[in-house]
């Protein structure tokens, strides 16, 4: 059986090969993204079992997907192949002194037709923990309709469900974000909120304040996301601030909270208390930041050790 069983929509991604606005661009590099795939793509590496799937395009771009991931080692049986959409598209455009612009090509994607009855329920039942984002809900409102549907399918089965809101201001507005994923987190028992984040959903900063505030809405376990600090775990009777990995050149930030995401769940998965899970989680986090690209700097759980100076490798 599978451990994590995650859903969302992936979209091929191109990175331009120089700075500068996207109309001067000649070349780009092909990739995928998408958070809940990487999420599947993190936990992969690190020995788990996972699955993931979306509703592709009949395209090339939706066969590319579904090589990528199926060849890092999740499941990808449950991946929809929609004949009447295309596969969503994505592009990144760099400049020197700002953080990169996102340009989604997505309305109406393939994706954005997922509907409840797509649903396996036994696929998820048999699961442990359900792993979901803010992103699904915003693409459209059969996709939202879906994510519903899959939390109470978990929930009756006795399955985890985790959820980063992943908020995307380009897919939907602030209040329509925090209505919904406030609507979400009454339903979650592990978080991984950013301090931003949680300023939008709860309109405050107060670390005491955040975390009482989800915990009241039945969240069992959170992870706060203190970006490059590190991370703060409760779970409700403790609570710890956990340092992160300080990283000398960074590379690309898109990806680092999926990653922290994986790193926190495969270490529970694994038995080991919330701090501890803080750690690995801050450690793929920053791992993930070294290498360009969504998913391609996530480690094996050796290499993790090495990074967090659990063990010392032998390099040569
Ligand atoms: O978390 C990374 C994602 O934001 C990226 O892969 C693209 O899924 C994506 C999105 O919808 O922004």
């Amino acid at each position: 059986n599978l451990e994590v069983i995650t859903f969302g929509e992936s979209m091929v991604l191109f990175s331009p090969g120089d700075k500068g606005p996207l109309r001067h661009i000649h070349n780009f590099t092909k990739s995928i993204a998408g958070a809940e795939a990487n999420v599947a793509i993190a936990l992969a590496r690190l020995g788990h079992r996972v699955g993931w799937f979306s509703k592709l395009g009949h395209d090339e771009f939706g066969r590319y997907i579904q090589f990528m991931v199926r060849g890092e080692g999740v499941d990808v049986s449950r991946v929809i192949e929609d004949p009447d959409h295309q596969t969503g598209l994505l592009f990144k455009e760099l400049f020197e002194h700002v953080n990169p612009n996102v340009y989604y090509y997505r309305k109406n994607s393939a994706a954005s037709f997922l509907t409840p009855a797509d649903l396996d329920r036994e696929y998820i039942q048999r699961a442990q923990i359900l792993h979901l984002t803010g992103i699904t809900p915003a693409i459209s409102e059969s996709a939202r309709a879906t994510v519903f549907e899959a939390i109470r399918i978990a929930k009756a089965a006795g399955v985890k469900v985790s959820f980063d809101p992943n908020i995307r201001l380009k897919l939907w507005s602030a209040e329509q974000a925090k209505a919904t994923i406030l609507e979400i987190c009454k339903e979650v028992d592990i978080l991984f909120p950013g301090i931003d984040e949680s300023e939008l959903l709860l309109g405050t900063t107060d670390t005491d304040e955040i975390f009482k505030a989800f915990h009241a809405m039945g969240v069992s376990e959170i992870a706060l996301k203190l970006g490059k600090k590190g991370c703060m775990v409760s779970d409700g009777t403790q609570r710890e601030f956990v340092p992160g990995y300080i990283v000398e050149k960074l590379e690309d930030t898109v990806g680092a909270g999926d990653g922290f995401a994986a790193g926190y769940l495969s270490s529970r998965l694994k038995g080991l208390s919330i701090q501890e899970a803080g750690d690995y989680a801050n450690g793929v986090g920053a791992m993930a930041t070294l290498v360009r690209g969504d998913s391609e700097g996530y480690p094996s759980y050796e290499q993790l050790l090495a990074f967090t100076g659990k063990i010392h490798t032998v390099d040569r």
